[in-house]
């Protein structure tokens, strides 16, 4: 269990604000995708957490009935039979739970993201892409509930907004650059 490094800017305290959950290590490299983003993009400090319902299921219970009470947000991954953000979504009812899937080769990451999107209606999983930009994704759609309630994540939001549409406009400048080279 690890609680990330203050985070950055005004918002992190130490204290943290998303619980970013795994089945197993091996999923450590993708979710570090989505604790960056939390921490280097918005600020927010996270809990992260190794939580595997086929192997140890009443440490699961254990840990997500007892998470810190600044946690508001959780995100789970997970590959394969990917029961983990279904059970921690019935587990804990006041909490929204982000799902993101993980391709562990054979079935291309579609078990994990069917597991997960088809939950019974009552305890809904907000299911991500699979891989990486379901990674990123997951923390995005973390700050935008929590920034509901914090201007300062809000304004993050819009800053790494304005990033990507600069990142357009150096795209199209580019091109425009190669247009006149080749007349
Ligand atoms: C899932 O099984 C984990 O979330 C992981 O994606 C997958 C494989 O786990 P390891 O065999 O690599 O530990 O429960």
């Amino acid at each position: 269990m690890l609680v990330s490094p203050e985070g950055i800017g005004a918002g992190a305290k130490g204290e943290p604000k998303v619980l970013v959950t795994m089945g197993s290590d091996s999923d450590l490299p993708l979710m570090m995708k989505a604790v960056d983003t939390l921490r280097l993009e918005f600020g927010i400090p996270c809990l992260v957490q190794i939580n595997s319902v086929h192997r140890d299921l009443r440490t699961v219970v254990r840990h997500i009935d007892n998470l810190p009470a600044s946690v508001q947000v959780i995100i789970a991954c997970a590959g394969g039979a990917a029961h983990l953000p279904g059970n921690i979504a019935d587990l804990r009812a006041d909490l929204p739970v982000i799902g993101v899937p993980r391709d562990l080769g054979a079935l291309k990451g579609v078990d994990a993201l069917l597991s997960m999107v088809q939950m019974p209606e009552g305890a809904p999983v907000a299911v991500m892409a699979i891989g990486d930009a379901g990674a990123v994704n997951a923390a995005i759609h973390a700050a935008k509930e929590l920034a509901i309630a914090e201007p300062a994540i809000k304004e993050r939001l819009q800053a790494y907004a304005e990033k990507r549409k600069q990142r357009v406009a150096k795209q199209n400048q580019t091109l425009e650059n190669k247009l006149h080279m080749q007349q």
